[in-house]
């Protein structure tokens, strides 16, 4: 059933077509392409990397169909109906799927209203969202050369990663210039990991920067989940020197209280949670205080009307937030999500990996950089489409993120 009264009227906002469109301009991504009677569509990614035919068949063959005749303005009914409706609850297959479709009917929402997306959610917070670029080489000098690089575009935060003497690869460090993605393989490949090699080069790769660059620009770091607690709260200190603007996923993230330990050991700010997919992965981090930024986003963590509760809960705790947003997340969440990071009062920063031509042409959209920061633009919704004719010329590819194993072949966390 749908919430119409009994008797009315078919409306102009019942959805009538809704499918899933998967492609592969350079990398796959899979969309929610959503339609109603009175002829409005809206998108949303349901990209999952490494697994997106996964997420493709949960929308196919039981989502969609569900969705047939719905109202698509009740938003908030629809993403109660797939949370609480599935009985088997959150998981990174689900919540991905459910965040497609509340994107999707958040974008025809506020096209419907004539407006950017953002004035719908309450209305613009700040001029422009603040993001952070990617420098990353095979050495630290490598990697400072990268960072002036993008100082020289713009950019007023940069991450910063390097290549770790002894071990032949590592996550973050690309082999192209501006564009990173590690689902390098059909099969996973392997990396060895080091922790003993990995944990001195970090300060000396940010006492570089510090010199090289000097104190105006904010430097981001991630550990990628690779550190015990105790390690983490070594490198946080080691760190505080150079003022990092953060430290993300200094550890996994599983056993939260496992912050506790990291917090009394750094006064360096620490971000997490781009793994996460529900406000119950962080809600000890955030009511504890344990962390100093949210990583959740909103095509993994069930779109605009769950995260935006994880940013409420984050308010009133101090915690702002701090988007995840690599290449491997479309155009059309970064639309979505610059225009959250517009509006959100606890907004911190917002990742942005650059896309290729070929995805920028498949997700024509309305957001533009500038001196460091990306504007949503003022179309209505959310500013991002997707060209299925051009779409259908990349088939999908299949593509895995590689695993990381200790130099004696224990696997570890990638
Ligand atoms: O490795 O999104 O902060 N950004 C990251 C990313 C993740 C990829 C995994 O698909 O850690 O680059
Ligand atoms: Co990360």
């Amino acid at each position: 059933m749908t919430l119409d009264r009994a008797g009315s009227a078919p409306n102009k906002h019942a959805i009538v077509d809704a499918r899933v469109i998967v492609t592969c301009p350079g990398r796959n991504f899979v969309t929610v392409r959503i339609e109603t009677r009175g002829g409005v569509h809206g998108i949303g990614d349901a990209t999952l990397n490494g697994r997106e035919l996964a997420v493709a068949s949960y929308l196919t063959d039981h989502v969609l169909p569900c969705l047939i005749g719905r109202d698509a303005r009740q938003i908030e009914d629809i993403w109660q109906f797939f949370y609480r409706g599935a009985y088997w609850r959150r998981g990174p297959v689900t919540m991905t799927a459910i965040a497609a479709v509340d994107v999707a009917l958040w974008d025809i929402k506020a096209k419907t209203a004539g407006m950017p997306l953002y004035d719908l959610l309450g209305g613009a917070s700040r001029r422009g969202v603040m993001v952070y670029g990617h420098a990353n080489g095979g050495t630290i000098d490598e990697t400072i050369e990268q960072a002036r690089h993008y100082r020289a575009m713009g950019y007023k935060a940069i991450r910063l990663q390097s290549g770790v003497p002894g071990l032949a690869a590592t996550y973050g460090v690309s082999r192209d210039k501006l564009f990173y993605e590690p689902a390098d393989s059909a099969r996973p490949t392997e990396q060895v990991w080091s922790t003993a090699k990995y944990l001195p080069t970090v300060p000396k790769l940010f006492e570089a920067a510090r010199e090289a660059l000097g104190w105006e620009v904010h430097l981001l770091h991630d550990v990628h989940h690779r550190l015990t607690p105790i390690e983490a709260g070594r490198l946080g200190k080691d760190l505080e020197p150079f003022r990092p603007f953060w430290l993300e996923d200094c550890t996994p993230a599983e056993n939260q209280e496992s912050f506790r330990l990291i917090r009394q050991h750094t006064t360096t700010p620490l971000a997490v949670g781009e793994v996460f997919n529900s406000v119950w992965d962080a809600k000890q981090l955030i009511d504890e205080q344990l962390i100093d930024y949210i990583r959740t986003t909103l095509v993994h963590a069930g779109g605009i009307s769950h995260v935006r509760r994880i940013a409420h809960l984050a308010e009133l705790n101090n915690v702002r937030t701090g988007f995840h947003g690599a290449t491997d997340l479309s155009p059309a969440c970064m639309g979505a999500a610059l225009h959250f990071d517009l509006w959100v009062p606890n907004f911190g920063i917002q990742e942005y990996m650059r896309h290729t031509a070929e995805t920028d042409a498949v997700f024509p959209h309305a957001y533009t950089f500038d001196q460091g920061e990306l504007h949503p633009g003022d179309a209505p919704g959310h500013g991002v489409d997707i060209d299925e004719k051009l779409a259908a010329t990349f088939p999908y590819r299949a593509a895995s993120l590689p695993i990381s194993r200790l130099e004696d072949g224990t696997m570890s966390d990638w």
